[in-house]
């Protein structure tokens, strides 16, 4: 999966999922990598799809590991950032687009493990992470490190 956030000045781009995996929580835009696409593709693709816009720049920053707790196999997220864009973010079917500053970040309406990786995101830093959630999406077990 990808997960793409665009961070412009001191602001971010999130969204809110309407329906479907992750709905009722503020998330980049994305969504799983298609049969013959790249990881990049993929990004461009559902942040096209999801909030109308078309990237410009695209740096993959991080990669992140997702286990359940009692759940077999893992889900490996790619995280995205991007700081130019064409076109103007719309809401679509599936998310409401919204710029946040970013020492307003709504992490109590996010994902749980989002407030442990993205001091790293914000500051440009690479990083690779595992996350072990209970049943209720909560953060059992992490481990997040920089890489080069
Ligand atoms: O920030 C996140 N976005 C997702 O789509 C899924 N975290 C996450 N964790 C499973």
């Amino acid at each position: 999966m990808t997960i793409t956030i665009v961070h412009q000045d001191e602001k971010v781009l999130l969204a809110m999922k309407k329906r479907g995996f992750g709905m009722g929580r503020y998330n980049g835009f994305g969504g799983k990598i298609e049969e013959g696409e790249t990881i990049e593709e993929a990004a461009r693709r559902e942040t096209f799809e999801e909030g109308n816009i078309e990237l410009i720049d695209l740096v993959e920053l991080g990669v992140i590991d997702f286990y359940s707790q009692g759940k077999k196999g893992y889900l490996e997220i790619h995280i995205f950032k991007s700081t130019k864009f064409n076109g103007a973010p719309e809401e679509t079917e599936e998310m409401k687009p919204q710029w946040f500053a970013v020492d307003e970040i709504p992490f109590k309406k996010m994902w749980s493990d989002d407030p442990y990786w993205f001091p790293l995101f914000l500051a440009n830093k690479k990083f690779k992470g595992k996350f072990v959630f209970d049943d209720k999406d909560q953060v059992l077990e992490h481990e997040i490190k920089e890489v080069c």
